[in-house]
């Protein structure tokens, strides 16, 4: 329902990483999975060598107006229980002990799914760094939110997702077409390595392309032009991607041409599209307050929500430590 652009997005993202042909992705087994939906789970287990978690679910009925925690977990490294947590699932989740960075220790990912219209996904990992977990949290993500996947072959998954501050921008969300975002997995954290995946980034800049080309002169293309002047601009083309701007957006749209503050009260107006997406791509950070692409752009701080550790004294049962 209204997710055309987003599913022809990632239609393309594949295509993009099928056509990168420098090597065959591995065929691993599948990692051991707990899934939460309808059934209830009682000290339920999974484990992948020396990782051990033990989950206890029960899933919601109906609507309740708390957010009461359904899930709890502990997780077990060698024996030792090491973290342990909660949390609210609305809809359905996973947890999956999958290797993401190739050091033989599972990392464990949750990601859980929090209803809503297009909303959200919540990845939430814990990778074990030799005494102590790293803890990584995602912002709510859009639909499934993302994926992970080894692009190139070095032993890091990247974490494939969009810039979600996009949607809704400039157009509704069925025309919203966000630009790429790939994060690789690396000391148990996420790092922005966008820009290293050229082929991906164009390939997602040519669906950007046609979907402009489809909307020309109707409602909506506003919301497209939007992630492709950001996704040129990634792509160190900035200049192009902005002429292409100027002859195709729609001049009698005027959806995001005003800002409101979160009270609702009007905090700027601006008098076309163009100069309310400049100042839009200033505020994520795809362009420097005098209007150049900037390269020092992360994004990982519109993924990553937290990332913590968790030291000693956070654990239960310290006694059993060593
Ligand atoms: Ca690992
Ligand atoms: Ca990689």
């Amino acid at each position: 329902m209204g997710c055309r652009w987003l599913h022809s997005a990632i239609a393309v993202t594949s295509l993009g990483v099928a056509s990168f042909g420098l090597f065959a992705p591995a065929i691993a087994a599948e990692p051991p999975t707990l899934d939460f939906g309808s059934e209830r789970l009682r000290n339920a287990t999974i484990e992948s060598g020396p990782v051990r978690v033990v989950v206890s679910y029960t899933p919601r009925e109906g609507y309740e107006e708390t957010e009461r925690d359904n899930l709890r977990y502990r997780i077990f490294v060698n024996g030792t229980l090491e973290a342990e947590g909660s949390e609210a699932i609305w809809m359905h989740g996973r947890v999956t002990l999958q290797d993401l960075d190739s050091d033989a220790i599972p990392e464990v990912v949750f990601n859980t799914y929090t209803g809503g219209a297009h909303c959200c996904t919540i990845f939430t990992l814990y990778s074990w760094r030799g005494d102590q977990f790293r803890l990584t949290q995602t912002f709510p993500l859009d639909g499934d939110g993302g994926h992970f996947e080894d692009l190139n072959g070095d032993g890091f998954s990247e974490f494939v997702t969009f810039d979600n501050t996009f949607l809704y921008a400039f157009s509704g969300y069925a025309s919203s077409y966000p630009p790429t975002i790939v994060l690789s997995f690396q000391a148990g954290g996420l790092v922005d390595v966008t820009r290293n995946f050229q082929d991906l980034m164009r390939s997602h800049a040519y669906g950007m392309y046609l979907a402009t080309r489809d909307r020309e002169n109707s409602a909506g293309v506003n919301g497209v032009l939007a992630g492709y002047v950001a996704q040129k601009i990634l792509l160190g083309e900035y200049q192009q991607g902005w002429e292409f701007m100027l002859v195709h957006y729609d001049r009698a749209d005027d959806w995001g041409l005003e800002t409101l503050n979160p009270q609702g009260q009007r905090v700027r107006e601006f008098a076309d599209y163009p100069s309310a997406l400049r100042a839009f791509l200033i505020d994520r950070g795809y362009l420097t307050a005098d209007n150049r692409p900037n390269i020092a752009i992360d994004l990982s701080d519109r993924v990553v929500a937290s990332d913590t550790w968790i030291p000693p004294a956070a654990r239960s049962r310290p006694q059993n430590r060593r």
